[in-house]
This record gives structure tokens, sequence and C-alpha cells, in this order.
């Protein structure tokens, strides 16, 4: 490079004379961005010609979905950021799913979409359709550049609104729009801090905690992206509270913390099953509550019906939503968590018969451990019968040996599947911005785009995808992105030949009559090596953890490596027994169907 395209980070000031480009790629430097993610296109090549120069890397991807995963992941382990941009019509309808996906993440993605030229819109011509409608209900901001003079205000705005709004938003830009001479001054990133909340809210928190017996405190996503572990725990021991995690939030609280009890939901912890349906106040610190988080398991109705709940979000209007509150804070949670321990401590505040509820927590925790140990595999007839005289690995004894592994400050993203559910009973974390769980839209081929991402905002991080290997099939040809870039990644790929999760209700409702759930893969280890990856297969658990170790160390000589372990056909429980029934059948040919 010549010093004229040496990267340069300096942002012009002053109302200048410049190209909507420009105007662009200034206001992108000024918000901070270094990465894109995309698939390259015509349509916004102008401003991709200067990203070098502006010191912002441009990722070329397999396909525009892996492009927004990516972005995703980015965001989600640095707190900035991720920016995805794609080829106007096709390139940016591949954006869908990953934007819904990153939505329910509440993750600050910027998605760039270039749109038709100005000038052809309605005609039909090449590329073409509606690109705001598309995303209305998946992003929390749509800006449309309606004149290329408002190039860098519109893309300042959606930078804005992804943080203010903790969610993706969409920057639409007509591709004759880039072009062009403009005046302008590039604008300055606007960031709005929440601060605690309302005063007389606050007070009331704090007098029902201090008076309440069993208080419990279930730490949400909130805490993870307001940074606010110190004061979570800060409050936790002033209490002298159990703290559950929400569900596929396992990073939400210090696991190694003597209060910790583990996660809630969908083949989560016992124990915080256990504990929490003994609390008389709840505060739910930094959560939706979302509706699938607190769902019956393991036959046990836990959730305390008759508890105050004292909730605080960020987002004033997921307060009471889901769930009847006592209090609602809108506030950030570290914030709003600092304030309430000050009013307890100035209420010389005492935790109400602290050694109770320290042997109920050291008894209950005890307990799931020593039986999540002994439960080595499933134990349902089905199960049961497909799993016997099989020497493939048990899926928990596999998951048990990972987490035994786990390298120190690792990032671990899991997928949509039966294997990457139960791993949820296995997956802890002292560290936020750790667990990178596909969360409430649930798509199959999330893991593995999102733990490239989150490589390429944290090289120095360990990062593991757990995938099974149905949705393998829909996200591993971003390899080719991990070889391209040397992004290295460990891929640790549950190999049972099937559609497991959904196979589940096929076992639980449809009698058996398997449809569309087996698979016939080709050795992934194999097909991994073809791609230039690393690849290797496991089948006995005591080779797991090596396994997982040595690819770990690969990751730092940008070398990705899918683990492939070869498990058993068993099943775990299912997600939800309430969300199918029993089929009915009224006309004669479908009869049998029941
Ligand atoms: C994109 C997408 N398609 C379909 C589904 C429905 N679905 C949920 S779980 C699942 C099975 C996952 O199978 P696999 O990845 O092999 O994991 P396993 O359940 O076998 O552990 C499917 C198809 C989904 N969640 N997302
Ligand atoms: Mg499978």
């Amino acid at each position: 490079m010549n010093d004229m395209t040496k990267p340069n980070r300096e942002v012009v000031r002053g109302k200048v004379k410049m190209t909507p480009s420009e105007a662009l790629v200034e206001t992108m430097v000024a918000q901070g961005v270094t990465d894109v993610f995309g698939i390259v296109g015509s349509a916004y090549m102008d401003a991709l010609d200067i990203f070098p120069a502006a010191g912002i890397r441009f990722i070329p991807v397999a396909h525009e979905q892996g492009a927004v995963h990516m972005a995703d992941g980015y965001s989600r382990v640095s707190g900035r950021h991720g920016v995805c941009i794609g080829q106007n019509g096709p390139g940016v309808t591949n954006f869908v799913t990953g934007m819904a996906a990153a939505y329910w993440a509440h993750s600050p993605v910027v998605a760039i979409t270039p749109e038709t030229g100005s000038m052809s819109m309605g005609l039909g011509g090449f590329q073409e359709t509606e690109q705001l409608p598309i995303f209305s209900k998946i992003t929390k901001y749509q800006g449309h550049v309606n004149n290329p003079k408002r190039m860098a205000e519109i893309t300042a705005r959606c930078f804005d609104r992804a943080m203010l709004e903790m969610g993706p938003t969409q920057l639409n830009i007509p591709r004759d729009f880039f072009y062009g001479e403009i005046e302008c001054e590039i604008p300055q990133p606007i960031r709005i801090g929440r601060g605690a909340g309302d005063e007389r809210a606050l007070d009331e928190a704090a007098k029902l905690l201090a008076s309440a017996k069993f208080p419990v405190i279930l730490a949400g996503g909130g805490i993870i992206m307001g940074e606010s572990t110190k004061e979570a725990v800060a409050l936790a021991e002033m209490l002298h509270a159990p703290v559950a995690n929400s569900y596929l939030h396992n990073d939400s609280f210090p696991a190694s913390h003597p209060l910790w009890v583990g996660p809630l939901g969908y083949q989560g912890s016992k124990a915080a099953m256990k504990l929490i349906s003994k609390a008389d106040v709840v505060l739910a610190l930094g959560t939706r509550l979302g509706p699938f988080g607190t769902l019956p398991q393991y036959g046990m109705e836990y959730w305390p019906k008759d508890a105050k709940i004292i909730q605080i979000d960020a987002d004033p209007k997921m307060l009471g939503l889901v769930k009847t509150i006592s209090v609602g804070i809108c506030g950030d949670a570290g914030s709003a968590a600092a304030a309430i321990t000050a009013r307890l401590k100035g209420m010389s505040f005492t935790a109400r018969d602290k050694a109770g509820r320290d042997n109920a927590i050291k008894s209950e925790k005890a307990a799931w451990e020593k039986e999540l140990e002994q439960w080595t595999h499933e134990t349902d007839p089905y199960s049961v019968d497909i799993a016997k005289n099989v020497k493939a690995m048990h899926p928990r004894e596999m998951l048990r040996a990972l987490e035994k592994a786990m390298p120190k400050g690792a990032m671990v993203s899991t997928d949509i599947g039966n294997i990457c559910s139960v791993s949820n009973s296995y997956l802890r974390f002292d560290e936020p911005r750790s667990m990178l769980a596909a969360m409430s839209f649930g798509n199959c081929g999330y893991a593995f785009p999102v733990a490239c991402g989150a490589k390429v905002a944290r090289p120095d991080r360990p990062a593991i995808a757990y995938v099974g290997d149905g949705a393998w099939g829909i996200s591993f040809n971003e390899m080719l992105t991990c070889v391209r870039e040397k992004i290295g990644v460990t891929v640790v790929v549950f190999n049972n030949g099937q559609w497991g999760a959904e196979k589940k209700n096929h076992v639980d409702f449809y009698s058996q009559r398997f449809q569309g759930v087996e698979l016939d893969n080709p050795s992934w280890a194999a097909v991994g090596r073809a791609f230039g990856c690393e690849g290797v297969t496991v089948d006995k658990v005591s080779d797991v953890g090596d396994a997982l170790r040595e690819s770990a160390r690969r990751q730092s000589e940008g070398k990705t490596t899918i683990l492939e372990m070869m498990v058993t056909k068993e099943l775990g429980d299912p997600f939800r027994r309430d969300a199918l029934s029993k089929p009915v059948r009224h006309l004669a040919k479908y009869k049998a169907f029941v």
C-alpha cells in the first residue's frame, strides 16, 4: 500500500464536499466500524472501494445469511455494532433469517441494504424488490436514504438507534445514491444512558426485597449487554439471594459464585427451578421474562405464581408484558442494581435467614450436580432401546466431557436441536459475553457463523460452536469463509444421523411414524478436510477432552477444526410438551394415523 491508501481512521470535520459513498464510509468510521461482513455486489462497489483506506475490513462470506449471523456474533461478544452488506434484491433477501435471529437476540446489527436505483424502482428491473416491508417487523429502525444529501445523517441514525433500541436496524440506499457530490458534516455518535430508573419504583423494590423471606434473582441478558456483572454480584451478595440465569443466558452471572444456581428453562438446572419455586419475591434483573424461558421442565411447574415480581428492563415495553409484576423499573440493569443495593444499605438491611437460604442453595446445587453426574444417558424406553449395543457415545457423556475440557474464556455458540438443548445443563461461564445461543428465533444454522463472527471480534478468545448434524447441513458452507479469511474456530458437530429434535415429536406424538428426519451423512470430518479445515472424528468419550483442547490450540493458527462427534440416536426431553397434541383423525382414510 502506498501512503495514499494507508488506512486512516481520522474522520473529516466540519461541513465538507464529498460523495455519498464517502459520507457513508466516514460515518461508519465515526461509529467505530472496523469490520463488515457480506458478499460483494455492484450495488455498493463505489463505497466498498474505499473501505481499506478507511481501515474497514471487508469479510467476504459464503451466504448472506452467514454475514448477518457473523455480524450478530461479532456484536454479542464485543458490545459494538455488527455490520453486514449485500447486493440489492437477492443479496438482501438472503439477510432475512439472520435479521430475525438478531432481532430476538437483541443484537445491534446494522444491515446495509443497497436497493435498486431510484429511477427504475417500480418498473420491474433487475434485482428489484421492495426492501423495507420485508424487514419491517424484524428491525428496531429502518433508515431509507431518500436523498443522497442525507447519507451521513441517516447512516448515523441507523447506528445510533441500533444501540439505543438494542437490536438490528436497516440502512436502505437506492444504488444510484452512492454517487454524486454533496456537502455535509459527519455526525458524532449519539449514545444515551438510561440510568437506574424511577426513584419511587427503586424505593419500592428495595422495600420489597428487604422484607422478603426468600428473595431470588433471575439474571437476564440485560446484565450482559449492560456490562453489569459487578453490580449484579454486589446486589446478590447484599441480599444473599440465589441467582438463576434466565433461559440461554448462562453467562449472566458467574457460575463459580456460591450464589449461582444455574439456568432456568429447557434442560436447565433443577436446583435453580426448585429454589425459585420457593421465592416470595423475584427480582427479574435485565430480563423481558420471555414466555418460553419459564415453561415447566422435568415435569415441574416451578414458576412461583404467588411471588411478587420486580422487573427491571431497559425496554419499557417489556415490563409486565408476560408476567404480572408488582414493580416495573425501566433502567439499565447495572445502575438499577447499584441503586437498590445503596438503598438496602441505607435501610440497615440484614438478609433474613441467611443461613436457611445458604443451606437450601448448597443442598439443591449438590443434589443437581449428583444427578447430572449420574445421568450419563437418556432413560426413556425409546432411547434405551435405540442406543442398546451401539458403540457411539451417549450425548450427555460427551457434553460432560466437553464441559470439563472447556478452555478458559471460551465463547460458545449453540444451535437449535436436541443435543444442543441438552447442552444447556453443561454450559457454565464465569465471564459475560460467552454464551451465544440461537435465542428465541430458534433457527437451525445459527451457531457456526455466529462463532465465526465472535472470533473476528475477539481473536484472543476460543470460539466453539455446538451444532447438530442437520443444522450443520444448513451452515457448513461458511467453512469457505473460515479458510479464506483464516478465522480459526472449533465446530462440534453432533453426528446422530437425524433431525433429532423433530424426531422426538414423532416418538412422543406420532407413534414413531418417522418422516423426513433421517440424515444420510457423509464423513463430516472428511468434508471439513476437503474444505481445508482440520477434521477429526471422535467416537470415544475419553478422546473428547484432548480433541477439544487441541482444536482450541489450532485456532491461534487461524485454523478451523470440525470435531465430528459420533453419538447414539437417543433423544432428550422435548422443548415443549404443550406444543403438540396427539393426532385426531375424522376421515376414514386417515384413521390409522393416530
Ligand atoms: C431453519 C430451521 N428449520 C427447521 C427447524 C425445525 N427444527 C427444530 S430442531 C430441528 C432438528 C435439529 O436437528 P439437528 O441439527 O441434527 O440436531 P439434533 O436434534 O439431532 O441434536 C429442526 C429441523 C428450525 N428450528 N430451523
Ligand atoms: Mg442430528
